[in-house]
Protein backbone atom coordinates (compact mmCIF):
# COMPACT_ATOMS: atom_id res chain seq x y z
CA UNK A 1 0.00 0.00 0.00
CA UNK A 2 1.74 3.40 -0.99
CA UNK A 3 1.60 6.38 1.75
CA UNK A 4 -2.06 7.54 2.41
CA UNK A 5 -2.18 11.37 0.88
CA UNK A 6 -2.22 12.38 4.83
CA UNK A 7 1.06 10.19 5.36
CA UNK A 8 2.23 12.47 1.92
CA UNK A 9 1.49 15.45 3.59
CA UNK A 10 3.86 15.11 6.52
CA UNK A 11 6.29 13.95 3.76
CA UNK A 12 6.41 17.49 2.88
CA UNK A 13 7.53 18.46 6.17
CA UNK A 14 10.60 15.83 5.67
CA UNK A 15 11.59 16.98 2.17
CA UNK A 16 11.66 21.04 3.99
CA UNK A 17 13.95 20.04 6.73
CA UNK A 18 16.23 17.67 4.37
CA UNK A 19 18.43 20.12 3.04
CA UNK A 20 19.47 21.71 5.67
CA UNK A 21 20.40 18.35 7.35
CA UNK A 22 22.18 17.09 4.54
CA UNK A 23 24.56 20.05 4.70
CA UNK A 24 25.46 19.56 8.37
CA UNK A 25 25.54 15.36 7.35
CA UNK A 26 28.00 16.84 4.87
CA UNK A 27 29.80 19.30 7.03
CA UNK A 28 30.14 16.63 9.41
CA UNK A 29 27.77 18.26 12.23
CA UNK A 30 25.70 15.53 14.06
CA UNK A 31 22.92 15.37 16.13
CA UNK A 32 24.37 15.72 19.90
CA UNK A 33 25.19 11.81 21.15
CA UNK A 34 23.16 11.41 24.69
CA UNK A 35 25.03 11.94 28.03
CA UNK A 36 25.68 8.93 30.06
CA UNK A 37 23.29 10.60 32.91
CA UNK A 38 20.55 11.48 29.91
CA UNK A 39 20.76 8.00 28.47
CA UNK A 40 19.84 6.59 32.10
CA UNK A 41 17.10 9.22 31.55
CA UNK A 42 16.13 7.59 28.34
CA UNK A 43 16.07 3.99 29.27
CA UNK A 44 13.31 4.76 31.63
CA UNK A 45 11.09 4.88 28.86
CA UNK A 46 12.34 1.24 27.67
CA UNK A 47 9.58 -2.10 27.80
CA UNK A 48 12.88 -3.27 29.79
CA UNK A 49 11.91 -0.74 32.63
CA UNK A 50 8.26 -1.12 32.85
CA UNK A 51 7.61 -3.34 36.23
CA UNK A 52 4.33 -4.15 35.34
CA UNK A 53 5.84 -6.00 31.88
CA UNK A 54 7.61 -8.53 34.33
CA UNK A 55 6.74 -11.49 37.05
CA UNK A 56 8.86 -13.82 39.24
CA UNK A 57 9.62 -16.91 38.25
CA UNK A 58 8.65 -19.17 40.83
CA UNK A 59 10.92 -22.74 40.23
CA UNK A 60 13.81 -23.87 38.73
CA UNK A 61 17.36 -22.71 39.13
CA UNK A 62 16.51 -19.31 38.85
CA UNK A 63 13.69 -19.18 41.05
CA UNK A 64 13.00 -14.91 42.34
CA UNK A 65 14.65 -13.65 38.94
CA UNK A 66 12.33 -11.33 37.50
CA UNK A 67 11.60 -11.97 33.24
CA UNK A 68 9.25 -10.91 30.93
CA UNK A 69 5.63 -12.27 31.64
CA UNK A 70 5.68 -13.65 28.53
CA UNK A 71 8.33 -15.92 29.52
CA UNK A 72 7.31 -16.80 33.16
CA UNK A 73 4.15 -17.93 30.98
CA UNK A 74 6.23 -20.61 29.44
CA UNK A 75 8.17 -21.33 32.59
CA UNK A 76 5.46 -21.81 34.47
CA UNK A 77 4.07 -24.64 32.33
CA UNK A 78 3.82 -27.80 32.24
CA UNK A 79 5.81 -30.13 29.44
CA UNK A 80 4.49 -30.95 26.39
CA UNK A 81 5.32 -34.51 26.86
CA UNK A 82 3.62 -36.89 29.83
CA UNK A 83 6.77 -38.82 31.38
CA UNK A 84 4.55 -41.66 31.81
CA UNK A 85 3.45 -41.97 28.14
CA UNK A 86 6.82 -42.07 26.28
CA UNK A 87 8.86 -45.16 25.67
CA UNK A 88 12.52 -44.09 25.54
CA UNK A 89 13.52 -47.73 25.07
CA UNK A 90 13.82 -47.83 21.54
CA UNK A 91 14.87 -44.57 20.22
CA UNK A 92 14.12 -44.24 16.53
CA UNK A 93 17.36 -42.03 16.13
CA UNK A 94 20.61 -42.75 17.92
CA UNK A 95 23.72 -40.20 16.54
CA UNK A 96 27.06 -38.84 18.19
CA UNK A 97 25.63 -35.13 18.39
CA UNK A 98 22.19 -33.74 17.83
CA UNK A 99 21.85 -30.24 17.41
CA UNK A 100 18.49 -28.64 17.87
CA UNK A 101 17.92 -25.85 15.40
CA UNK A 102 19.02 -25.64 11.84
CA UNK A 103 19.44 -21.89 11.76
CA UNK A 104 23.09 -20.26 12.02
CA UNK A 105 24.05 -21.42 15.42
CA UNK A 106 23.57 -25.29 14.54
CA UNK A 107 24.81 -25.70 11.07
CA UNK A 108 27.97 -24.16 12.16
CA UNK A 109 27.96 -26.63 15.00
CA UNK A 110 27.01 -29.37 12.96
CA UNK A 111 29.89 -28.57 10.58
CA UNK A 112 32.41 -28.11 13.38
CA UNK A 113 31.72 -31.59 14.68
CA UNK A 114 31.92 -33.40 11.23
CA UNK A 115 35.39 -32.25 11.01
CA UNK A 116 36.01 -33.51 14.56
CA UNK A 117 34.70 -36.97 12.70
CA UNK A 118 31.19 -37.47 14.46
CA UNK A 119 27.93 -38.18 12.97
CA UNK A 120 25.88 -35.86 13.74
CA UNK A 121 21.48 -35.21 13.76
CA UNK A 122 20.18 -31.85 13.00
CA UNK A 123 16.50 -31.36 14.49
CA UNK A 124 14.90 -28.16 13.23
CA UNK A 125 11.14 -27.03 13.36
CA UNK A 126 10.45 -25.80 9.82
CA UNK A 127 13.08 -25.88 6.87
CA UNK A 128 16.33 -25.64 7.37
CA UNK A 129 17.37 -22.50 7.26
CA UNK A 130 14.33 -21.03 8.84
CA UNK A 131 15.65 -18.65 11.18
CA UNK A 132 16.72 -15.74 12.73
CA UNK A 133 20.02 -15.93 11.19
CA UNK A 134 18.45 -15.96 8.09
CA UNK A 135 16.45 -12.52 8.30
CA UNK A 136 19.78 -10.61 9.63
CA UNK A 137 20.79 -7.77 7.45
CA UNK A 138 22.98 -5.02 8.33
CA UNK A 139 26.41 -7.00 8.65
CA UNK A 140 28.82 -8.56 11.03
CA UNK A 141 31.39 -7.17 13.44
CA UNK A 142 34.69 -8.30 13.36
CA UNK A 143 38.12 -6.73 14.01
CA UNK A 144 40.13 -7.78 10.75
CA UNK A 145 42.93 -6.27 8.77
CA UNK A 146 43.26 -2.45 9.82
CA UNK A 147 45.55 -0.12 11.27
CA UNK A 148 42.80 1.40 13.56
CA UNK A 149 41.04 -1.57 15.13
CA UNK A 150 41.78 -4.56 16.75
CA UNK A 151 39.62 -7.48 18.89
CA UNK A 152 40.58 -5.18 21.81
CA UNK A 153 38.62 -2.08 20.53
CA UNK A 154 35.36 -4.21 19.86
CA UNK A 155 36.30 -6.08 23.48
CA UNK A 156 35.61 -2.61 24.92
CA UNK A 157 32.55 -1.56 22.41
CA UNK A 158 30.68 -5.08 23.26
CA UNK A 159 31.07 -4.30 27.12
CA UNK A 160 30.20 -1.07 27.08
CA UNK A 161 27.24 -1.80 24.88
CA UNK A 162 26.30 -4.18 27.41
CA UNK A 163 26.18 -1.94 30.02
CA UNK A 164 29.44 -3.46 31.67
CA UNK A 165 27.57 -6.56 32.80
CA UNK A 166 28.56 -9.09 30.10
CA UNK A 167 30.74 -12.03 30.93
CA UNK A 168 34.11 -11.09 30.13
CA UNK A 169 35.71 -14.50 29.08
CA UNK A 170 32.84 -14.80 26.73
CA UNK A 171 33.31 -11.28 25.24
CA UNK A 172 37.07 -12.29 24.83
CA UNK A 173 36.30 -15.49 22.76
CA UNK A 174 33.87 -13.41 20.68
CA UNK A 175 36.09 -10.99 19.45
CA UNK A 176 39.28 -12.90 18.89
CA UNK A 177 37.89 -16.13 17.56
CA UNK A 178 36.20 -13.04 14.88
CA UNK A 179 38.76 -12.70 11.97
CA UNK A 180 39.37 -16.47 11.78
CA UNK A 181 35.29 -16.58 11.47
CA UNK A 182 34.91 -14.43 8.61
CA UNK A 183 38.21 -16.29 6.69
CA UNK A 184 36.20 -19.64 7.26
CA UNK A 185 33.39 -18.15 6.18
CA UNK A 186 34.85 -16.60 3.04
CA UNK A 187 36.49 -19.72 2.33
CA UNK A 188 33.22 -21.53 2.34
CA UNK A 189 32.29 -18.95 -0.63
CA UNK A 190 30.19 -15.92 1.39
CA UNK A 191 30.28 -13.15 -0.75
CA UNK A 192 30.70 -10.05 1.39
CA UNK A 193 30.67 -6.61 -0.22
CA UNK A 194 33.53 -5.27 -1.32
CA UNK A 195 35.88 -2.36 -3.01
CA UNK A 196 36.95 -3.20 -6.35
CA UNK A 197 40.42 -3.81 -4.70
CA UNK A 198 39.15 -6.81 -2.30
CA UNK A 199 39.20 -5.16 0.69
CA UNK A 200 36.05 -5.94 2.46
CA UNK A 201 33.95 -2.94 3.22
CA UNK A 202 32.95 -2.02 6.66
CA UNK A 203 30.78 0.70 8.55
CA UNK A 204 29.81 1.58 11.96
CA UNK A 205 26.97 0.12 13.39
CA UNK A 206 25.06 1.75 17.03
CA UNK A 207 28.16 2.04 19.97
CA UNK A 208 30.90 0.88 17.81
CA UNK A 209 34.03 3.02 17.72
CA UNK A 210 35.14 1.63 14.46
CA UNK A 211 34.12 1.02 11.16
CA UNK A 212 33.42 -2.94 11.86
CA UNK A 213 30.74 -3.99 9.97
CA UNK A 214 31.08 -6.04 7.69
CA UNK A 215 28.32 -7.12 5.19
CA UNK A 216 26.72 -8.45 2.16
CA UNK A 217 23.88 -5.57 0.93
CA UNK A 218 21.49 -5.88 3.62
CA UNK A 219 21.12 -9.41 3.13
CA UNK A 220 23.67 -10.37 5.39
CA UNK A 221 22.42 -13.16 7.32
CA UNK A 222 21.08 -14.82 4.56
CA UNK A 223 24.25 -14.96 2.32
CA UNK A 224 25.80 -16.62 5.73
CA UNK A 225 23.18 -19.12 6.22
CA UNK A 226 23.01 -20.12 2.13
CA UNK A 227 26.78 -20.73 2.80
CA UNK A 228 26.70 -23.03 5.93
CA UNK A 229 23.69 -24.71 4.56
CA UNK A 230 24.99 -25.07 1.57
CA UNK A 231 28.39 -26.28 2.85
CA UNK A 232 26.15 -28.91 5.90
CA UNK A 233 24.33 -30.27 1.96
CA UNK A 234 27.68 -31.75 0.97
CA UNK A 235 27.91 -34.20 3.78
CA UNK A 236 25.10 -35.68 3.69
CA UNK A 237 26.30 -38.62 5.08
CA UNK A 238 27.64 -37.07 8.46
CA UNK A 239 25.20 -34.40 8.88
CA UNK A 240 21.53 -35.64 8.34
CA UNK A 241 18.43 -33.07 8.87
CA UNK A 242 15.14 -33.62 9.95
CA UNK A 243 12.78 -30.62 9.20
CA UNK A 244 9.50 -29.90 10.85
CA UNK A 245 11.00 -31.91 13.83
CA UNK A 246 10.90 -29.47 16.94
CA UNK A 247 12.20 -31.08 19.74
CA UNK A 248 9.79 -30.45 22.88
CA UNK A 249 12.08 -31.84 25.47
CA UNK A 250 15.64 -32.95 26.06
CA UNK A 251 16.18 -36.37 27.65
CA UNK A 252 18.46 -37.19 30.50
CA UNK A 253 20.24 -40.15 31.27
CA UNK A 254 21.02 -41.43 34.87
CA UNK A 255 23.75 -40.36 35.53
CA UNK A 256 22.24 -36.88 34.75
CA UNK A 257 23.95 -35.77 31.63
CA UNK A 258 22.05 -34.92 28.65
CA UNK A 259 21.55 -37.65 26.06
CA UNK A 260 18.98 -36.85 23.80
CA UNK A 261 15.54 -35.14 22.74
CA UNK A 262 12.07 -35.96 22.30
CA UNK A 263 11.11 -34.58 18.75
CA UNK A 264 7.68 -33.64 17.71
CA UNK A 265 6.97 -34.36 14.12
CA UNK A 266 4.64 -31.18 12.74
CA UNK A 267 3.45 -33.38 10.01
CA UNK A 268 2.91 -37.03 11.10
CA UNK A 269 2.52 -35.49 14.77
CA UNK A 270 4.38 -38.61 16.41
CA UNK A 271 6.86 -38.10 18.90
CA UNK A 272 10.47 -39.23 17.98
CA UNK A 273 13.24 -40.42 19.95
CA UNK A 274 16.73 -39.42 19.55
CA UNK A 275 19.23 -40.56 21.94
CA UNK A 276 22.38 -38.99 21.60
CA UNK A 277 25.86 -38.68 23.19
CA UNK A 278 25.92 -34.72 23.30
CA UNK A 279 23.31 -32.51 22.86
CA UNK A 280 24.00 -29.07 21.58
CA UNK A 281 21.09 -26.35 22.08
CA UNK A 282 20.99 -24.26 19.22
CA UNK A 283 17.21 -22.88 19.34
CA UNK A 284 17.74 -19.16 18.77
CA UNK A 285 15.37 -16.53 20.14
CA UNK A 286 11.80 -15.58 21.18
CA UNK A 287 10.68 -12.54 19.30
CA UNK A 288 7.18 -14.56 18.65
CA UNK A 289 6.48 -14.47 22.13
CA UNK A 290 5.71 -10.28 21.09
CA UNK A 291 6.84 -9.23 24.93
CA UNK A 292 4.84 -6.34 25.98
CA UNK A 293 2.95 -6.60 22.72
CA UNK A 294 5.98 -5.37 20.66
CA UNK A 295 5.76 -6.53 16.93
CA UNK A 296 9.04 -8.42 16.05
CA UNK A 297 11.50 -8.87 13.21
CA UNK A 298 11.97 -12.64 13.98
CA UNK A 299 11.15 -15.72 12.18
CA UNK A 300 7.76 -17.25 12.88
CA UNK A 301 9.78 -20.24 15.13
CA UNK A 302 11.18 -17.96 17.39
CA UNK A 303 9.66 -18.92 20.76
CA UNK A 304 12.01 -19.48 22.86
CA UNK A 305 11.83 -23.04 23.37
CA UNK A 306 15.68 -23.77 23.77
CA UNK A 307 15.34 -21.94 27.50
CA UNK A 308 12.66 -24.10 28.56
CA UNK A 309 13.75 -27.12 27.68
CA UNK A 310 17.40 -26.13 29.01
CA UNK A 311 16.00 -24.82 32.27
CA UNK A 312 13.71 -27.57 32.65
CA UNK A 313 16.91 -29.70 32.80
CA UNK A 314 18.94 -27.59 34.99
CA UNK A 315 20.21 -24.98 33.49
CA UNK A 316 20.47 -21.23 34.98
CA UNK A 317 19.11 -18.57 32.94
CA UNK A 318 21.01 -14.64 32.57
CA UNK A 319 20.39 -11.55 31.43
CA UNK A 320 17.21 -12.49 30.38
CA UNK A 321 15.15 -9.85 32.00
CA UNK A 322 17.10 -7.63 29.76
CA UNK A 323 15.16 -7.66 25.74
CA UNK A 324 16.41 -6.12 22.27
CA UNK A 325 13.86 -4.01 20.94
CA UNK A 326 15.27 -2.62 17.34
CA UNK A 327 14.85 0.81 16.85
CA UNK A 328 13.55 0.47 13.62
CA UNK A 329 11.03 -1.84 12.67
CA UNK A 330 8.56 -0.87 9.84
CA UNK A 331 4.76 0.52 10.95
CA UNK A 332 3.72 1.12 7.36
CA UNK A 333 2.92 -0.60 5.46
CA UNK A 334 0.61 -2.87 7.65
CA UNK A 335 1.41 -5.94 5.65
CA UNK A 336 5.27 -5.38 6.72
CA UNK A 337 4.71 -4.45 10.32
CA UNK A 338 7.68 -5.35 12.37
CA UNK A 339 9.74 -6.12 9.76
CA UNK A 340 13.73 -5.33 10.39
CA UNK A 341 14.63 -2.01 8.67
CA UNK A 342 18.72 -2.46 9.03
CA UNK A 343 20.83 -0.29 11.17
CA UNK A 344 22.88 0.26 8.41
CA UNK A 345 20.56 2.90 6.94
CA UNK A 346 21.42 4.83 9.74
CA UNK A 347 25.42 4.34 9.16
CA UNK A 348 24.41 5.15 5.77
CA UNK A 349 23.72 8.64 6.98
CA UNK A 350 19.54 8.40 7.40
CA UNK A 351 18.48 10.77 10.19
CA UNK A 352 15.33 9.59 12.44
CA UNK A 353 12.81 12.59 12.36
CA UNK A 354 9.46 13.46 14.67
CA UNK A 355 6.14 14.16 13.12
CA UNK A 356 7.64 18.47 12.46
CA UNK A 357 10.48 16.50 10.35
CA UNK A 358 13.24 17.57 13.08
CA UNK A 359 15.77 15.53 14.94
CA UNK A 360 15.42 14.34 18.34
CA UNK A 361 18.00 11.63 19.00
CA UNK A 362 21.68 11.08 17.48
CA UNK A 363 21.09 7.85 14.85
CA UNK A 364 23.77 6.03 15.95
CA UNK A 365 22.87 5.56 19.64
CA UNK A 366 23.08 2.12 21.23
CA UNK A 367 19.86 0.04 20.41
CA UNK A 368 18.21 0.74 23.81
CA UNK A 369 18.95 4.41 24.08
CA UNK A 370 17.45 4.62 20.00
CA UNK A 371 14.70 2.44 20.61
CA UNK A 372 13.67 4.44 24.28
CA UNK A 373 14.19 7.78 22.52
CA UNK A 374 11.86 6.80 19.62
CA UNK A 375 9.28 5.52 22.40
CA UNK A 376 9.07 8.62 24.41
CA UNK A 377 9.14 10.98 21.38
CA UNK A 378 5.61 9.11 19.72
CA UNK A 379 4.18 8.40 23.66
CA UNK A 380 5.02 11.00 25.91
CA UNK A 381 6.03 13.80 23.67
CA UNK A 382 3.12 13.06 21.57
CA UNK A 383 5.55 14.26 18.85
CA UNK A 384 5.03 10.39 16.80
CA UNK A 385 3.40 10.13 13.00
CA UNK A 386 0.05 8.81 13.48
CA UNK A 387 -0.65 5.35 10.73
CA UNK A 388 -3.73 4.90 9.04
CA UNK A 389 -4.39 1.84 11.87
CA UNK A 390 -4.07 4.07 14.49
CA UNK A 391 -0.38 3.81 15.47
CA UNK A 392 3.10 5.77 15.73
CA UNK A 393 6.32 5.97 14.41
CA UNK A 394 8.99 7.97 13.19
CA UNK A 395 10.56 9.11 9.63
CA UNK A 396 13.96 7.35 8.57
CA UNK A 397 15.16 9.60 6.37
CA UNK A 398 16.12 7.00 3.61
CA UNK A 399 16.30 9.85 0.62
CA UNK A 400 19.40 11.26 2.08
CA UNK A 401 21.42 8.46 1.50
CA UNK A 402 21.28 9.22 -1.95
CA UNK A 403 21.74 12.78 -1.89
CA UNK A 404 25.01 12.09 0.30
CA UNK A 405 26.53 9.23 -1.58
CA UNK A 406 24.95 8.92 -5.36
CA UNK A 407 22.33 7.94 -6.94
CA UNK A 408 21.84 4.56 -6.93
CA UNK A 409 23.47 3.69 -3.34
CA UNK A 410 20.45 2.64 -1.74
CA UNK A 411 19.36 0.29 -4.59
CA UNK A 412 23.32 -1.19 -4.23
CA UNK A 413 23.37 -1.44 -0.51
CA UNK A 414 20.07 -1.86 0.40
CA UNK A 415 18.53 -4.26 -2.52
CA UNK A 416 16.16 -5.94 -0.05
CA UNK A 417 14.39 -3.30 1.34
CA UNK A 418 14.13 -1.23 -1.78
CA UNK A 419 12.47 -4.15 -3.72
CA UNK A 420 10.06 -5.14 -0.54
CA UNK A 421 9.04 -1.25 -0.50
CA UNK A 422 8.52 -0.73 -4.15
CA UNK A 423 6.46 -3.75 -3.85
CA UNK A 424 4.13 -1.60 -2.05
CA UNK A 425 4.78 1.36 -4.23
CA UNK A 426 6.91 3.20 -2.04
CA UNK A 427 10.07 4.45 -3.50
CA UNK A 428 12.18 4.79 -0.36
CA UNK A 429 15.13 6.42 -2.76
CA UNK A 430 12.82 9.36 -2.38
CA UNK A 431 10.20 8.62 0.55
CA UNK A 432 11.14 8.27 4.03
CA UNK A 433 9.89 4.84 5.87
CA UNK A 434 8.06 4.92 9.17
CA UNK A 435 9.34 2.97 11.57
CA UNK A 436 9.09 1.88 15.67
CA UNK A 437 10.50 -0.21 17.48
CA UNK A 438 10.34 -3.91 16.90
CA UNK A 439 11.08 -7.54 19.49
CA UNK A 440 14.01 -8.15 17.83
CA UNK A 441 17.00 -10.14 19.68
CA UNK A 442 16.87 -11.93 23.23
CA UNK A 443 19.71 -10.40 25.24
CA UNK A 444 19.70 -13.32 27.90
CA UNK A 445 19.40 -17.12 27.56
CA UNK A 446 21.09 -20.42 29.34
CA UNK A 447 24.03 -19.75 30.89
CA UNK A 448 27.54 -21.36 29.74
CA UNK A 449 31.05 -20.96 29.84
CA UNK A 450 33.28 -19.77 26.77
CA UNK A 451 33.50 -23.62 25.45
CA UNK A 452 29.31 -23.52 25.24
CA UNK A 453 29.32 -25.81 28.17
CA UNK A 454 26.73 -25.81 30.70
CA UNK A 455 25.81 -27.14 34.25
CA UNK A 456 24.08 -30.52 32.82
CA UNK A 457 27.65 -32.58 31.49
CA UNK A 458 26.55 -32.98 27.81
CA UNK A 459 24.67 -30.19 26.73
CA UNK A 460 25.95 -27.81 25.26
CA UNK A 461 24.97 -24.24 23.78
CA UNK A 462 25.54 -21.47 21.15
CA UNK A 463 24.28 -18.67 20.10
CA UNK A 464 20.79 -16.23 21.06
CA UNK A 465 19.34 -19.13 23.49
CA UNK A 466 22.51 -18.25 25.37
CA UNK A 467 22.66 -15.61 28.22
CA UNK A 468 25.57 -13.86 29.35
CA UNK A 469 27.93 -12.78 26.05
CA UNK A 470 26.04 -9.32 25.20
CA UNK A 471 24.99 -8.43 28.94
CA UNK A 472 22.11 -6.12 28.62
CA UNK A 473 22.35 -4.80 25.42
CA UNK A 474 23.70 -6.47 22.94
CA UNK A 475 25.60 -4.62 19.88
CA UNK A 476 24.53 -4.64 16.13
CA UNK A 477 26.35 -7.42 14.29
CA UNK A 478 27.56 -8.76 17.56
CA UNK A 479 24.39 -11.71 16.47
CA UNK A 480 25.63 -13.33 13.49
CA UNK A 481 29.32 -13.04 15.07
CA UNK A 482 28.14 -14.94 18.24
CA UNK A 483 26.21 -17.56 16.47
CA UNK A 484 29.15 -18.21 13.85
CA UNK A 485 31.91 -18.17 16.75
CA UNK A 486 29.72 -20.00 19.28
CA UNK A 487 28.13 -21.94 16.87
CA UNK A 488 31.65 -23.69 15.59
CA UNK A 489 32.67 -23.75 19.37
CA UNK A 490 29.40 -25.57 20.76
CA UNK A 491 30.47 -28.15 17.74
CA UNK A 492 33.80 -28.68 18.68
CA UNK A 493 32.73 -29.15 22.46
CA UNK A 494 30.18 -31.44 21.72
CA UNK A 495 32.52 -33.67 19.69
CA UNK A 496 34.95 -34.05 21.79
CA UNK A 497 32.23 -34.48 24.48
CA UNK A 498 30.77 -37.83 22.60
CA UNK A 499 34.37 -39.10 22.10
CA UNK A 500 36.08 -38.33 25.06
CA UNK A 501 33.36 -38.11 27.61
CA UNK A 502 29.87 -39.65 27.17
CA UNK A 503 29.33 -41.90 29.15
CA UNK A 504 25.89 -44.34 28.68
CA UNK A 505 23.15 -44.59 30.68
CA UNK A 506 19.57 -45.29 31.10
CA UNK A 507 17.71 -42.94 29.54
CA UNK A 508 15.15 -40.73 31.82
CA UNK A 509 11.99 -38.36 31.62
CA UNK A 510 12.38 -37.70 35.57
CA UNK A 511 14.02 -33.91 35.65
CA UNK A 512 10.17 -33.35 34.21
CA UNK A 513 8.67 -35.09 36.36
CA UNK A 514 10.35 -33.18 38.76
CA UNK A 515 9.55 -30.12 37.45
CA UNK A 516 5.64 -30.85 37.33
CA UNK A 517 5.98 -31.34 40.86
CA UNK A 518 7.76 -27.84 41.42
CA UNK A 519 4.81 -26.60 39.51
CA UNK A 520 2.65 -28.15 42.06
CA UNK A 521 4.30 -27.40 45.06
CA UNK A 522 4.35 -23.54 44.27
CA UNK A 523 1.06 -23.49 43.08
CA UNK A 524 1.02 -22.22 39.69
CA UNK A 525 -2.13 -22.22 38.00
CA UNK A 526 -1.36 -23.64 34.61
CA UNK A 527 -4.41 -22.90 32.74
CA UNK A 528 -3.64 -25.61 30.34
CA UNK A 529 -0.35 -24.00 29.36
CA UNK A 530 2.36 -26.43 28.08
CA UNK A 531 5.44 -25.16 26.79
CA UNK A 532 7.73 -25.14 24.52
CA UNK A 533 5.34 -22.53 22.29
CA UNK A 534 6.37 -24.36 19.24
CA UNK A 535 4.47 -22.10 16.99
CA UNK A 536 2.67 -18.75 17.91
CA UNK A 537 -1.07 -19.02 17.51
CA UNK A 538 -2.33 -15.52 15.63
CA UNK A 539 -5.98 -17.35 14.99
CA UNK A 540 -8.69 -15.32 16.38
CA UNK A 541 -9.38 -16.25 20.22
CA UNK A 542 -13.39 -15.90 19.56
CA UNK A 543 -13.24 -18.38 16.50
CA UNK A 544 -11.10 -20.82 18.87
CA UNK A 545 -13.77 -21.04 21.20
CA UNK A 546 -15.94 -22.14 18.72
CA UNK A 547 -13.33 -25.01 16.87
CA UNK A 548 -13.98 -28.88 18.08
CA UNK A 549 -10.38 -28.94 18.52
CA UNK A 550 -8.33 -28.07 21.38
CA UNK A 551 -5.04 -28.82 19.90
CA UNK A 552 -3.60 -25.65 20.73
CA UNK A 553 -4.60 -24.78 23.86
CA UNK A 554 -1.25 -24.83 25.46
CA UNK A 555 -0.20 -21.46 23.46
CA UNK A 556 0.01 -18.23 25.16
CA UNK A 557 -1.67 -16.11 22.45
O1 LIG B 1 22.94 -7.46 14.56
C1 LIG B 1 21.84 -7.05 14.18
O2 LIG B 1 20.83 -7.15 14.88
C2 LIG B 1 21.74 -6.36 12.89
C3 LIG B 1 22.94 -6.36 12.07
C4 LIG B 1 20.59 -5.78 12.57
C5 LIG B 1 20.45 -4.75 11.55
O3 LIG B 1 20.11 -3.64 11.92
O4 LIG B 1 20.67 -5.01 10.38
Amino acid sequence: MPYTPELKKLIKIVEKTRPERVEKKRRGEEFPAVSLKEREEMLKYHPDFQEEGRSEIKVGPNKGYRIANEFVNLVHAKSRVDPELIDLTNPEYETDVLIIGGGGAGTAAALMAREQGVKVLIATKLRHGDANTMMAEGGIQAAIKSEKDSPYYHYLDAIGGGHFKNDPDLVETLVTQAPEVMAWLEKLGAMFTKFDDGRMKALHGGGTSRKRMHYAGDITGAEIMRTIRDEAKNHPDDIKVLEFSPAVELILNDKGACAGAVLYNLETEEYIIVKAKAVVMATGGSGRLHIQDFMTTNHYGATGDGVIMGYRAGVPIKFLHTVQYHPTGAVFPEQAEGLLITEKVRAAGANILNIDGKQFVYEREPRDVEASAFIRECTVRGKGVPTPTGKFGVWLDSPMIDILKGEGTVRNEFPGKWILFHRYGIDITKEPMLVYPTLHYQNGGLEINNKGETVVPGLIVGGEVSGGLHGENRLMGNSLLDVMVYGRIAGITAADYAKKKYKAGKLTLDHVRKYNKALELAKIELNGRVAPMVLPDYSNPDVRKKQLTTKYVGTIR
